[in-house]
């Protein structure tokens, strides 16, 4: 038998916050009341938040892009996601060109298995729409494989044409699948690109304008449209959504019963693209990219009104030397590989952001970064802390402020995209299946101690 009690903290439930003991036994929540019994272990949470570990719907760990390979492996960023209370990542198995993805699964459980500190699941990219990869559908779904990622970006490399899109849509929905969808018009970026750099217009700044709103919303309505002619068994779910004008196409189609939902990331909430023109601008070249206050402002709104369902970091790391190719100075925009740190922030900055600034609840806050993706996902046993489901939790102190700092962090590089901002609740403990895997900075897991856990499509 193994116990641990956690005292006196007020715990998020989905029916609000109580202030009430936690009785953990063999890894799952038993008990929630006034509890006396005695206990292996005990914490004394008075004046804590107590929230069910985050499940981060969207990371990139060892992951090969723009002829880069992320700093961040599983071991690395799962310390990270520790760090940051989340308790489990969902990564994307990336297929090489031309590879099974059903031999990608295999080596991405390979590349994991032995590194992860926190739990893990993952979602398939399907870099094309021919028969190997259609087939590979089922099988992967089976091994606990229930999303696919597609994408309308990346000519040459990642991106589907639309005929492909459609068959592949209805592929993983014949199966009871999530589409997850990286919607931007990837030949209009491409063309902008061409006209900005045959201007000279090489700085990180220009990244944005190669990859303008509408680059985004054009790819939004489009992918509905085309979801929507296979019907309402589609789960459509579009990643790393930037503005709030797709979240909004989206909710029309909610309304007419599709299901179809947004992802968006704590950077779109945070950041608008200035941050592009400084000295590091660079670090910040991700895409989608980040916007403009406008586009801040209205994706908080629909955050409050419950119309983006989940907050995926987008983590996918890459060093200073890698943003840099290399050189001592700063190779055009096209050329620095996309992507930005995140698993760490995403509850610092939603609880600083948003719940300290009465942007949203801390219901909604444990919706979108806990309950909703282990529902999408399929985690049956997470992303909740009633009694039977995983005791993965994260204790926070709501009154300590921290300066960020990329020396706190676990990050394998050495810079932060938030470095010296001052935020509210970054984790004191965190717990996975009732052992304290992190404390005051400090990751008490060891590598591949973490698990794999096989999503289930609901019947
Ligand atoms: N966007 C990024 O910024 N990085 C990885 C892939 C993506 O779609
Ligand atoms: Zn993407
Ligand atoms: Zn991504």
């Amino acid at each position: 038998m193994n116990d641990l009690l956690i005292k006196n903290g007020n715990i998020c439930l989905p029916s609000g916050m109580v202030k009430k003991d936690l009785y953990i036994r063999d890894g799952k929540v038993s008990k929630i009341g006034d509890i006396n019994e005695k206990a292996d272990e005990v914490i004394d949470a008075s004046g804590k938040l107590i929230l069910p570990g985050l499940i981060d719907g969207h990371t990139h760990m060892d992951f090969p892009f723009m002829s880069e390979v992320t700093a961040d492996d599983f071991y690395y960023g799962t310390m990270a996601a520790l760090g940051g209370g989340v308790t489990t990542i969902v990564d994307f198995i990336t297929p090489s060109k031309g590879e099974n993805p059903l031999d990608a699964y295999e080596r991405w459980r390979k590349k994991a298995d032995p590194k992860v500190v926190s739990d893990y699941s993952l979602h398939c990219i399907l870099r094309s729409g021919d028969k190997t990869s259609l087939d590979a559908v089922k099988p992967l779904i089976d091994r606990g494989v229930i999303s696919f990622k597609l994408f309308m970006a990346y000519k040459n490399e990642l991106l589907l044409d639309d005929e492909s899109l459609y068959d592949a849509i209805k592929e993983i929905a014949r199966h009871g699948g999530v589409t997850a969808i990286h919607a931007e018009n990837g030949a209009i970026v491409d063309k902008r690109t061409e006209e900005l750099l045959a201007d000279g217009k090489i700085d990180p700044v220009y990244h944005y304008f190669s990859r303008p709103e509408i680059v985004e919303i054009e790819a939004a309505n489009r992918i509905a449209a085309i979801a929507s002619m296979i019907g309402r068994d589609v789960t459509l779910y579009m990643v790393h959504t930037s503005t709030y004008e797709s979240v909004d196409i989206f909710r029309e189609y909610r309304k007419k019963g599709y299901k179809f939902y947004n992802e968006t990331t704590p950077n779109y909430l945070t950041y608008d693209y200035s941050v592009l023109e400084g000295e590091y601008g660079y670090r910040y070249i991700m895409s989608p990219p980040f916007r403009t206050q406008a586009e801040i402002d209205g994706l908080w709104s629909r955050l409050a009104m419950d119309e983006i369902y989940v907050m995926g970091s987008d983590h996918c790391v890459y060093s200073d030397e890698q943003k840099k190719r290399y050189m001592d100075k700063v190779p055009p925009f096209n050329e620095v590989p996309n992507g930005t740190p995140g698993t760490e922030t995403i509850l610092p900055l939603l609880f600083t952001n948003g719940y300290m600034k009465g942007k949203i609840s801390m219901e909604q806050l444990v919706s979108v970064s806990s309950t909703n993706p282990a529902k999408l996902f399929g985690l049956k046993n997470k992303g909740n802390l009633l009694p039977g489901y995983d005791a993965d939790i994260v204790i926070i102190d709501p009154k300590k402020e921290f300066t960020v700092s990329y020396k706190m962090l676990h990050s394998n590089i050495k810079y932060s995209i938030f470095e010296g901002e001052k935020l509210y609740g970054f984790p004191e403990i965190t717990i996975l299946k009732g052992k304290k895997v992190m404390e005051n900075g400090r990751i008490l897991a060891s590598a591949g101690s973490g698990k794999y856990v096989p999503g289930e499509i609901s019947k």
